[in-house]
Order: C-alpha cells, then sequence, then structure tokens
C-alpha cells in the first residue's frame, strides 16, 4: 500500500513541475527572435496613430529580428494597465507603451521591473520615476505648441479670440500642447472663449465646434491638438456659412502634419499652420532594443525633431515627400 502512495505522490509531483513549467519564459523562444509586447494606446484614433503603428509593424518585423504582439488599449487607461499586466505575464522580451494617460503607471511598471522586463516609453510619457523604464522615445510637446504659438503671435499679433479642442486628457501630447497655448494666450492677452476635449476625433471636434458657433460669435482662432479634431472644427465652420483659413478667415492651428491635411491646407489654405509630430517610431524602438540587446546604456530621453508648416509656405513637392 506504502509502495502505491509512494508512487501516487511521485506522479502528483511530476506533473505540478510540468504546470510550472509551462510559462512562456521568453528564453525559450526556440525562433530566435526578440519578442516584443507593444501595448498602444488606440490602434484607430487618429491618422497618427494608424502611422505610428504601421512604422512599428515594419520595423519590429520577423525578417528584422523581431516578433510583435500588439495590444490595443482603445484609449481606455484601465484596459491599458491589464494590457501591460497580461504582457508581463506572457513573458515578453521587451515591453514598448504608449501610454493613453501619463498617471496610474507605477505599480504594473514595477512589476515589468519585478519581471526583469525592459520597458521603453514611446510617443507618450508615464509620470513615474525614471528607474521605471529604460528610454523614452517621442516628440516634445511643449515645444510644439510654443511653435505654434510664435506663429500665432507673427500672423495675429494680440487678435486672437480662440477656441481650444484638447486631445484625451491627460495624455502628454495634451499636456504639453495645452500648456503653451494657455502660457501663450496669457502672455499675449489673447482670449481663450473654451478648452474642451474631443478625444483626438473628427466627430466629436466637429459636435462641439458647432456649439462653439453659437456661443461665441466672435471666434477668429482654432487651436486643434491634432488635424483630426482640427478637420472637425473645419466642417464645422464651414456648416455655419462661415470661412475656415487662409488670410480673412476662421485661423486653424493643428498638429501632427498628416499628408492628407497638408494637401487640404495646400489645396485649400484652410489649415493655417501644423506643426508635424513624426510618428515615425519603429526604427528608432528597433535600434534601440538592438543597442540594449548589446548591453549598451542608452539616455533617458529621445526626441524626435518635427518641423512645421504655414500653408503659404507649402508645395505640391513637400507635400509628396512626406512619409505618412
Ligand atoms: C502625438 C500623439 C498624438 C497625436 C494625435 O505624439 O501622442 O496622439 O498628436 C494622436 O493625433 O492621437
Amino acid at each position: 500500500m506504502k509502495i502505491l502512495t509512494l508512487l501516487l505522490i511521485v506522479i502528483a509531483m511530476i506533473f505540478v513541475l510540468a504546470a510550472c513549467d509551462n510559462g512562456t519564459n521568453s528564453n525559450d523562444d526556440s525562433s530566435g527572435l526578440i519578442r516584443v509586447g507593444f501595448s498602444q494606446c488606440d490602434l484607430t484614433e487618429s491618422d497618427w496613430r494608424k502611422a505610428n503603428t504601421a512604422s512599428m509593424q515594419e520595423s519590429l518585423s520577423e525578417s528584422n529580428g523581431f516578433s510583435l504582439t500588439i495590444l490595443d488599449a482603445q484609449n481606455d487607461p484601465d484596459k491599458q494597465l491589464a494590457d501591460v499586466r497580461n504582457l508581463i505575464q506572457q513573458g515578453f522580451d521587451y515591453i514598448v507603451i504608449a501610454t493613453v494617460q501619463e498617471a496610474g503607471w507605477e505599480t504594473v511598471l514595477q512589476q515589468a521591473r519585478d519581471a526583469e522586463i525592459p520597458v521603453i516609453l514611446v510617443d507618450r510619457l508615464a509620470d513615474v520615476s525614471e528607474d521605471l523604464y529604460v528610454t523614452w522615445v517621442g516628440a516634445n510637446f511643449k515645444g510644439e505648441g510654443e511653435t505654434a504659438v510664435r506663429w500665432l503671435q507673427n500672423f495675429r499679433g494680440s487678435d486672437v479670440n480662440a477656441v481650444h479642442l484638447q486631445g484625451v486628457m491627460g495624455s502628454s501630447a495634451q499636456v504639453g500642447r495645452t500648456s503653451s497655448f494657455l502660457e501663450g494666450a496669457a502672455a499675449n492677452g489673447w482670449t481663450i472663449n473654451a478648452s474642451m476635449t474631443a478625444n483626438w476625433d473628427t466627430t466629436q471636434a466637429m459636435e462641439i465646434m458647432q456649439f462653439w458657433l453659437e456661443q461665441f460669435p466672435e471666434i477668429n482662432v482654432v487651436y486643434a491638438e491634432n488635424d483630426n479634431m482640427a478637420y472637425g472644427a473645419i466642417q464645422a465652420i464651414e456648416d455655419a456659412g462661415l470661412k475656415a483659413g487662409g488670410d480673412d478667415g476662421i485661423t486653424i492651428i493643428s498638429f501632427d502634419a498628416n499628408r492628407r491635411f497638408l494637401q487640404l491646407a495646400y489645396d485649400t489654405g484652410k489649415i493655417n499652420y501644423n506643426v508635424e509630430c513624426n510618428p515615425l517610431h519603429g526604427p528608432r524602438v528597433a535600434q534601440v532594443i538592438q543597442a540594449l540587446e548589446r548591453g549598451e546604456i542608452l539616455p533617458k530621453i529621445t526626441y524626435v525633431d518635427g518641423e512645421s508648416f504655414d500653408w503659404r509656405a507649402l508645395t505640391q513637392e513637400i507635400i509628396d515627400s512626406r512619409q505618412y
């Protein structure tokens, strides 16, 4: 009887050990590929985001030595935290995150550190201590806003009676672009009749702008924190029988400089000034990971530069040369 009991215990232990070993530890990856888990804030929120995702897919490809898994947080901060915990549990070699919001990351990034998985932040920052991520690759959002403010000062002087379409509240791009506009308005005595988030979205921006045009008939500037929202504002302005852009319409400021919106500005003048925010982070992230694989130490912040476009200086050649 004792032998039978002993035998059953041994068999049970074998099953338990086998179960413990079924973790998808990245080092067990037989393909030899570097396994990267990418938590994208929202796959479809904007032209910019679609270009950003495509750039990551193109660079972190199997032919380049990577196995990329992308999770879509759908601009839900809670879902994104759950997505990143999922990537940690799957034991990826690297986790890349474009945060929906900067807040709320301390615990989950500590879990990634405890699991010894390096975290790379792209595009958006996280409000955590620097030791919780290896590096951040993105744009200087506050600098982008300052560029737009300088142009508006030159174009309109103190004659600014504005409304302000914001991105997803708490996202790095919204935080930076908003702070520069508010500072610029205070310094120049500009009027900002209203600021509201349209969550990067064209339809939401159009609906908000329709309301504002009824409330504030003297609007002469729209400061839209991305192209998709600028486009919604333009539609509302034209539906109201007013003129968007040009020398004598409601001045439209935008960000991202996606090709199709530069084309709109060149063809019609409907976007007066557009500040680029380069979404093509894929090559930089691939370089960062390869450097880390070589054991290199990286700077905490790597800014990607951008240009800006006054509608009067645009040419078809400039537009045709755009990568996104
Ligand atoms: C900018 C990025 C912003 C874009 C929006 O780097 O975070 O998010 O400006 C996008 O179009 O949705």
